[in-house]
């Protein structure tokens, strides 16, 4: 068995994976072992008041350092990206704070000796040159947005100090995360959360990618889970450790507009696609996870219809108690 995490410190703990994995975190690992970290103004009150939180800014290393000292940190799940949207209209500030945040927490973890790092990937790393049904484990990366050049740039760096320091660092690219507890933002995959809340806000959405659009996504609850199983994986069964596909569940924004309309009859949907449009198109339709699921035995759990079911019977509750 690897050796249990103790202390452990979220960055990007605010975001909308950060929000859920520090909850999942705290319960599995104790609330007092899991410090979020966060430069967000917009936390909620259940990041703030189930656990330690800190202020901390990844592009600098001596606020990761302070935080990993203090509550004498062990293991870092490194959550804070700027997503491949608004990557595309800062460029400078995505390379800054994927590239320079993750140099940071290698650094730190390198330097005290931690136990191990997760690094997220994304399906951003691959280009219009990868087979598109499904994306093998291994093409050759070219992506066309500056956040999927960090994401490649990432994992190589991420391999280079498992290979140079022997740091466990590791990672798996995530397709689109659909959730009802946090926001998205600046993603391209955006579309498959903000359609179930417009859908039960205002029976309307206007999607920013075409009908036939079709791209990998994956239920929150599939992605807490392959995010801890990886961590918690028994590293010696592990070739890969930065970059392992991971698939979900693949449909088209119109099949998703369908599948919404079974439990909300009135609902409409146009599709107006604007910028997004091009990266959309640029990365693949589904994924083959091979790899994850021989080395860690990665397994999803939801499809198109039981995602749904979840997400509109949460935000129906959300809405009714006034908190959509
Ligand atoms: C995005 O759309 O940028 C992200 C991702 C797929 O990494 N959700």
């Amino acid at each position: 068995m690897p050796e249990r995490m103790q202390r452990i410190l979220v960055t990007g703990a605010a975001g909308q994976i950060g929000s859920e994995l520090t909850a999942a975190l705290r319960e599995r690992y104790g609330a007092q072992n899991v410090v979020a970290a966060d430069i967000r103004e917009n936390r909620s009150a259940k990041l703030m008041e189930g656990g330690p939180f800190e202020h901390v800014d990844v592009t600098q290393r001596e606020q990761i350092e302070a935080a990993v000292i203090e509550y004498r940190v062990d293991t870092i799940f490194h959550m804070a990206a700027i997503l491949s949207a608004v990557g595309e209209e800062k460029p400078q500030l995505a390379w800054r704070v994927n590239m320079t945040g993750l140099l940071n927490v290698l650094e730190v973890a390198r330097e005290h000796n931690l136990l191990r790092v997760f690094s997220p990937s994304s399906i951003a790393v691959f280009g219009p040159e990868t087979p598109p049904d499904p994306a093998p484990q291994a093409p050759p990366l070219r992506p066309t947005t500056i956040y999927g050049v960090t994401k490649v740039a990432g994992e190589l760096l991420g391999e280079y100090y498992v290979h140079r320091f022997g740091l466990d660092v590791r990672g798996v690219r995530y397709p689109g995360i659909i959730s009802s507890e946090t926001l998205p933002g600046g993603g391209t995959t955006d579309y498959a959360v903000e359609i179930f809340y417009k859908a039960l806000q205002e029976g309307h959405y206007t999607c920013f990618v075409r009908e036939d659009t079709v791209l990998p996504m994956m239920y929150m609850p599939d992605c807490i889970k392959a995010t801890m199983d990886l961590m918690e994986a028994d590293g010696t069964r592990l070739t890969h450790h930065c970059d392992f596909n991971l698939a979900g569940m693949s449909f088209s924004a119109g099949e998703l507009a369908e599948e919404i309309r079974k439990h909300l009859p009135d609902f409409t949907c146009e599709f107006k696609p604007d910028k997004r449009q091009d990266i959309a198109d640029s990365w693949p339709h589904s994924i083959d996870d091979s790899a994850a699921r021989e080395e860690w035995d990665w397994r999803a759990s939801y499809d198109l219809r039981s995602m749904t079911d979840d997400m509109i019977s949460r935000l129906s509750k959300k809405l009714e108690r006034g908190k959509l």
